[in-house]
């Protein structure tokens, strides 16, 4: 499995990368067929799957399915251990770095792995920030931890520093799913500046100008949730490659 390695070789071409997050707790399996058609003719290179609060074999169901659905390469993005499945092709392997819940940090991690010996998943270790958007996230009422202040970028940007050095493959900037604000410009240049693996941010991004917004502040790869179940036009606007600046003409 070649997934973050073909995630790298994007990057250094010059392209921006899109996850679609489906959230197995509000994806009907009856409406599956029909959001994959929306998902592959749209910008998507990832399918991101996960959620704060899913049950048991949801996600095993919704992987299995989505596998006959698409193409592109599915990465648990797991809210809890029970989110693990053998169909998929990836895990981000999160830790919570933003948090100070050592369940979030380290805990459920060490719970995984008996799981993970029994399937042949590409593990993506990921160092998860959560940054405050105004409103509390299902990410902090789940984890129990603090986002981290938006105002002090100083401390977003070495708790993101202090990952890589740990030896973390990528961060992933979040501000909740739904957020009212996306992270700031400002935010993810700052990070991208002192990083040398791949930026992903997410939360909150619902129009094509957001997500320019995050491609030109130095975001490798945006996740979009909220916005792919809600709303049809955003997803149209960014189907074209013409007036979709960032990807090169004639490329998927
Ligand atoms: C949430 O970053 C993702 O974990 C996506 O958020 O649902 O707001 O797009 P949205």
């Amino acid at each position: 499995k070649h997934i973050f390695q073909n995630i790298e070789a994007s990057i250094k071409r010059g392209e921006k990368l899109l996850a679609v997050l489906i959230d197995p707790d509000k994806m009907e399996l009856d409406s599956l067929a029909n959001s994959m058609v929306k998902l592959n003719t749209s910008r998507a290179t990832h399918v991101f799957v996960g959620g704060s609060t899913v049950d048991d074999f949801k996600t095993d169901d919704l992987i299995k399915a989505l596998k006959g659905l698409t193409d592109l390469p599915v990465l648990i993005f797991p809210g809890d251990v029970s989110q693990l499945s053998s169909y998929a092709d990836g895990l981000l392997f999160l830790s919570l770095v933003s948090g100070r819940n050592p369940e979030y940090l380290i805990g459920k991690q060490v719970e995984a792995v008996s799981i993970l010996r029994a399937m042949d998943l590409e593990i993506i270790p990921t160092g998860y920030v959560l940054i405050e958007n105004g409103k509390e996230t299902a990410v902090e009422r789940v984890t129990q931890t603090q986002p981290l202040s938006r105002n002090n970028i100083q401390h977003i940007v070495d708790t993101a520093k202090a990952s890589e050095l740990l030896g973390m493959s990528c961060i992933y900037l979040e501000a909740g799913s739904g957020a009212i604000e996306p992270i700031s410009s400002t935010i993810i240049k700052a990070v991208k500046k002192e990083l040398q693996i791949p930026l992903i941010v997410g939360g909150g991004i619902s129009s094509k100008q957001q997500l320019d917004n995050a491609y030109d502040a130095g975001a490798d790869l945006v996740v979009i949730g909220t916005a792919f179940e809600v709303d049809d036009a955003f997803f149209d606007d960014i189907k074209s490659p013409v007036s979709f600046g960032h990807f090169p003409k004639g490329e998927k």
